[in-house]
């Protein structure tokens, strides 16, 4: 194999939470983003993600200036502890205007703060030199499928990404597709909506998607394949590795931890399609569990990058001769009882 990839990993301030569920009030102490920085290197990650206002807490109340300043700040203390920000996604989900969504809201008002929010997060990104941007279209969707009309809601969908691809045209779009939650039915479900919708926008080579295992299984897909898709059309800006028990609420468990053998699938499709020789981030988004004790928690973060890394070392030692004969031979059954006991050390 000629150079494999040195993968390099990122996450999100948010994967280290206080274990709030909708059911229950935290059960650790709070843990300031800026401590969590410090934190990246030594577990093993030099990537962050980023939602607009982690990077600028409260920026609607702020004044253009004010929220440059802050962005300042961020960018100086990333360097401080060489971290590289991977990308800024606008929160369009948590104000009150969002409660119909954003872009594909039924009110112009919530439109048009839909759209301010987008331009500042742009901002945002520019000012702490970062490049990509990731929508989460959280709530573009409906509980009520009479409430919108959904073609206008995907044409409304699109002039937002030419809009965003006008506004900056020194940024990439990265849609990370999800086909419920908090909606009950979501627009963008799938990487082949968001992979139809970059080729349809002005810029295709800007725009790409970000896939989350489990947001593929919850729309009953399986990740590698999704992955693939995206890797087959060179749009897959990046990934949010971790896992899912079955169809029920959006999970981010550790990456592996349900199903071993589909981890190993998305990570051989990632190694097959050369995915983070350009720099591409493993990005993880997975949930730190309510019962784990300590402040900060982040031993589900080290234990999905080792899984991961592990499962790496898995693909590159399996016998990939074998493994094209068998195919070749569409002796299916070796192939399958090959790869499950090389799994399991055999
Ligand atoms: C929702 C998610 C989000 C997004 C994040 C960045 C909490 O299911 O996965 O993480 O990844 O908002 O877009
Ligand atoms: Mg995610």
């Amino acid at each position: 194999m000629s150079n494999p990839t040195a993968y390099r990993f990122s996450f999100g301030p948010w994967n280290i939470s206080e274990g709030g569920d909708p059911f229950g009030p935290e059960v650790r102490s709070a843990f300031p983003h800026e401590a969590k920085f410090a934190l990246y290197r030594p577990l093993g990650f030099e990537g962050v993600q980023f939602h607009d206002d982690d990077v600028v807490p409260g920026l609607d109340d702020l004044s253009p200036e004010a929220m440059l300043t802050k962005a300042g700040e961020v960018k100086a203390m990333l360097a401080n502890q060489g971290l590289i920000p991977e990308f800024v996604a606008p929160r369009l989900w948590f104000d009150p205007r969002t409660v119909d969504g954003g872009y594909t809201s039924n009110s112009a008002a919530d439109r048009e703060y839909a759209w301010d929010r987008t331009r500042k997060c742009i901002d945002i990104a520019r000012a702490i030199d970062c490049k990509a941007i990731v929508l989460w279209l959280a709530r573009e969707g409906t509980y009520f499928r009479e409430a919108k009309d959904a073609r206008l809601a995907y044409q409304r969908l699109l002039e937002t990404l030419n809009a965003m691809l006008d506004y900056a045209p020194d940024i990439e779009i990265w849609i990370e597709p999800k086909p419920n939650e908090p909606t009950d039915l979501a627009y963008v479900p799938t990487i082949g909506h968001a992979v139809a919708l970059a080729y349809a926008s002005k810029d295709p080579s800007r725009v790409k998607g970000l896939i989350e295992s489990a947001h593929a299984l919850l729309a009953g897909l399986d990740p590698s394949d999704e992955m693939a898709f995206a890797l087959a059309h060179d749009k897959l800006g990046s990934v949010h590795l971790n896992d899912q028990n079955g169809l029920k609420y959006d999970q981010d468990k550790n990456f592996g931890a349900a199903n071993l053998r589909a981890a190993f699938n998305q990570v051989r499709v990632l190694e097959e399609g050369g995915y983070g020789s350009r720099g591409e981030f493993i990005g993880l988004d997975v949930k730190a569990v309510r019962t784990q004790t300590g402040s900060p928690v982040t031993a589900h973060l080290t234990n999905s990058r080792e899984i991961f890394l592990r499962l790496v070392e898995k693909y590159r030692s399996m016998d990939h001769a074998l493994v094209v004969a068998l195919r070749e031979s569409r002796d299916y059954e070796a192939l399958e009882l090959y790869i499950i006991k090389h799994l399991l050390g055999d």
